[in-house]
């Protein structure tokens, strides 16, 4: 079993990592208190406040050309659990989140609060990004507020754990970008957005963008920071290019996808947002991956999956228990549920 690399690690959250179920028992009682959740937050803020916007992952270490890349698990901590198994057991050395880890599901809070202890505990090892969902507004509409107004009656808890929640929110990173060249974000690409560049001049907290003086520069920078969250490829053909999804921001179509890897050098995107999906869709051949993380989700996703950058060049597609479902490299894909 794995152990950790941060060694000041608290007693808190070690107890956390280990037995989550214990956590888990109760859906009435906080599982934290205020002041153990801003000893996480703390934590938390050491570390990505150092790592920018666009993480490229080998210049962290070589743990990542061993990585398991995760989409949507929207506060289903069983799923979680399931996923980061052969993390513990050492089949994969890093693990790259796509965001959306909160609303919808019955554990939002303690499945974010899992992911984040666990990037605390292996700092180098384990990252977040920010999904839609990471949005105190969108929580109000799907869940989440309602969550943790249940857990903190009290106005004033309720209130520091929002803020804190906002504050962690706005540090973790947008895009990461694996040894093999692929781009991992959580929704697509930026409709204006020509460089990956651009998202690393998007500032932490990220909400400071809204302070920048100048006008066009702003613009650009609120667009990435919006759209990559948020932008669906176009598995249609547009009437228009300024057509909107389904999610009210915008599409990108094969065309985009090619111009946008080519730039910036890169081979492919891994991206999640879309239930519609299912567990696993190759949108565009060889160039654009959805996963979705989460099963059943409401009986709406009959398998999940995530994908697997291995040391050897293969990438595995893999269910939520690890089983090899396919390679996306060399298109032999089986789809079927086969035992550990
Ligand atoms: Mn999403």
């Amino acid at each position: 079993m794995r152990t950790y690399d941060n060694p000041s690690i608290p007693p808190n959250i070690h107890k956390f990592l280990v037995d989550p179920m214990a956590f888990l028992m109760s859906t009435e009682k906080a599982p934290f208190s205020v002041r153990q959740i801003g000893f996480i937050w703390t934590e938390f803020t050491k570390i990505y406040a150092k790592y920018s916007n666009l993480i490229i992952l080998d210049k962290i270490g070589p743990q990542f050309n061993n990585l398991l890349i995760v989409g949507d698990t929207h506060g289903d901590l069983n799923s979680t659990l399931r996923i980061i198994r052969p993390f513990l057991e050492e089949k994969v050395d890093s693990m790259v989140f796509l965001g959306d880890y909160v609303d919808r599901g019955d554990f939002s809070l303690l499945n974010l609060l899992y992911l984040i202890s666990m990037s605390i505990a292996w700092p180098e090892r384990i990252i977040l990004l920010r999904g839609n969902h990471e949005d105190l507004e969108l929580n109000l509409k799907f869940g989440f507020y309602d969550e943790v107004n249940k857990y903190y009656p009290n106005r004033q808890e309720c209130q520091a754990v929002l803020a804190i929640l906002d504050d962690i929110y706005n540090l973790m990173s947008l895009v990461a970008i694996t040894p093999q060249r692929s781009i991992c974000m959580h929704a697509g690409i930026p409709k204006s957005t020509p460089r990956l560049e651009i998202v690393e001049q998007i500032p932490k907290p990220h909400k400071n963008y809204r302070n920048i003086q100048d006008g066009e520069l702003k613009a650009q920078l609120e667009e990435a920071f919006l759209q990559i969250r948020w932008n669906d490829p176009a598995s249609k053909i547009l009437n228009n290019l300024d057509e909107r999804s389904y999610h009210g921001y915008y599409y990108y179509t094969l065309t985009d996808t090619h111009l946008f890897l080519e730039r910036n050098k890169m081979l492919r995107i891994y991206r999640s947002h879309e239930d519609p999906r299912g567990g696993y869709q190759e949108v565009f051949p060889n160039i654009l991956y959805h996963i979705f993380s989460s099963e059943p989700y409401f009986g709406k996703i009959k398998m999940a999956f995530t994908i697997h950058e291995q040391p050897n060049g293969d990438i595995v597609l893999r269910d939520l228990d690890f089983n090899t479902q396919g390679r996306l490299n060399q298109r032999i894909m089986r789809f079927s549920r086969s035992k550990t």
